[in-house]
């Protein structure tokens, strides 16, 4: 045992393909698998009916009659959402938590007689129902004095975060939001993102952080919960600002230097925070599951946002559609059909079994097929001994050694040739492509250009519709 330790200990790089960086962090790694997850606009606009508060709005005015963050809770793991995160603030400056650097806050407010904590019970909640659980606060700050005067609202927000961070427990994202609509003569804040991230950093290390810009995740470019098709988890930091326009936020920098992934944020309803009036344009289970294949589907999140009315509950067409959209998605991915099926590739890395096809096609997510050590492209044919009906496939790289394919296709046999039913650029983490329902017995993969040798963790089969 000793012995190949140490065989393997002197060889470097001859266990497996050498990584292509750049390469996922650990606290990217776990961030990649919860693929869906949870964002609630929850706070002063709430009960203004507003998407922006002014600052200046009476915290008299926020008093949930009936708060149940464990109706949330069910309604999301109904979905299969994995993490939720609280907009601790709004732009508006109104505390969820009772801060002891400002006085708007949900101590002023009637709630509890002054004596709730929104933070405390959401993250409570969340642990009971085995949800990870994250902050959304704002940078921008309508109501904070110090607010443009650089250091002191520096010091200011430094402290905010530094009360969420260490008095709620594990922190599992960190949500940095670049809006800000200080006009021309407005308030300007230069923020000490060095000093606010290495915060982050020190007390909650497993934390992602969520910007325009990174440094963990990036802003996906819009807020219709929709990825590009070619979507690299690559981006080059030194082109990036926050609360800026950032050429290639939504593809990414295929010469990136670091992995910065992309999330999708989207409303469930029109707005971010609940208005009565929008109870009628909640989106149904099918445009959620088209999100879903727009989003998870390219190589990115959904972070879908769900917001509780003015009793601190989630009404219920929202709690109906989520319900229904983790029905389909657990009955369209249920039965893999490439799973077990015979494969063979055009290459195998160094000729080694353990990276044979058929890692691709065994069901499990830690072995990949490896095609030749200095190929830049190859194929993987998968047969499933007799003919099925299929109509989606579902591709993924393992990116723990970086994403490398930038070009491919997808046919399928129909008894004397190959036919393409879809092709595409990036795969990443995972990638899905819908076609036409086929009858076919073998499925097979062209990878026509990739960065590195190819690498396929997975290669599956699905009966969706
Ligand atoms: C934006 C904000 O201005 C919206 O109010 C919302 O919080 C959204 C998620 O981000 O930048």
């Amino acid at each position: 045992m000793m012995a190949m330790f140490l065989f393997a200990a002197m060889q470097p790089g001859a266990m497996e393909p050498e990584p292509l960086p750049p390469v996922p962090s650990p606290r990217q790694l776990a961030w990649h698998k919860w693929e869906t997850y949870a964002f609630v606009h929850f706070g002063m606009n709430t009960f203004t009916g507003r998407e922006w508060g002014q600052g200046t709005e009476d915290p008299a005015l926020f008093n949930p009659t009936d708060f149940d963050p464990d109706q949330w809770m069910a309604a999301f793991k109904a979905a299969g959402l994995k993490t939720v995160i609280l907009t601790a603030k709004h732009h508006d400056g109104f505390c969820l938590w009772p801060s002891r650097l400002t006085k708007h806050s949900v101590a002023s407010s009637p709630w509890r007689g002054g004596k709730g904590d929104v933070v405390r019970e959401v993250a409570d909640a969340c642990r009971r129902a085995g949800l990870r659980f994250g902050v959304y606060l704002s940078p921008w700050d309508r109501h904070e004095p110090t607010y443009g005067q650089g250091e002191p609202y520096n010091d200011f927000y430094v402290g905010q975060l530094t009360e969420l961070l260490t008095q709620y427990g594990p922190i599992a994202e960190v949500w940095f939001d670049g809006a800000c609509a200080e006009g021309p003569n407005g308030k300007k804040q230069v923020y000490d993102w060095e000093r606010i991230r290495a915060t982050v950093r020190k007390l909650q290390p497993k934390a992602v952080m969520f910007s325009d810009a990174g440094p963990d995740v990036r802003w996906i470019g819009n807020e219709s919960g929709v990825a590009n098709e070619t979507n690299w988890c690559l981006l080059e930091p030194s082109r990036m600002s926050v609360g800026q326009p950032n050429p290639g936020q939504t593809e990414g920098h295929p010469d990136g230097s670091a992995w910065v992934p992309g999330e999708c944020d989207v409303s469930i309803r029109p707005g971010w925070f609940y208005h009565g009036e929008e109870d009628d344009k909640v989106k149904t289970p099918d445009q959620l599951v088209e999100l879903y294949f727009l989003s998870v589907g390219r190589n990115a999140s959904l972070l879908l946002n769900v917001p509780p009315d003015r009793r601190g509950r989630l009404a219920d067409p929202d709690v109906a559609s989520l319900q229904e959209f983790g029905r389909r998605i657990r009955r369209m991915f249920r039965t893999n059909l490439l799973r077990g099926a015979a494969a063979k590739a055009s290459s195998v890395w160094r000729d080694r079994e353990s990276f044979g096809p058929d890692k691709a096609v065994d069901g499990d997510t830690s072995t990949y097929w490896a095609a030749g050590e200095r190929t830049r492209s190859g194929w993987l044919e998968a047969d499933m001994g007799r003919e099925r009906e299929i109509d989606c496939v579902e591709i993924r790289e393992p990116i723990r050694l970086g994403q490398r394919i930038s070009r491919f296709t997808v046919a399928v046999w129909d008894g004397n040739a190959w036919k393409t039913v879809a092709e595409g650029t990036t795969v990443g983490a995972k990638r899905l492509l819908r076609f036409d329902p086929v009858r076919t017995s073998k499925v097979r993969l062209d990878v026509l250009e990739a960065r590195g040798c190819p690498l396929i963790q997975d290669l599956r089969a699905y009966r969706t519709r």
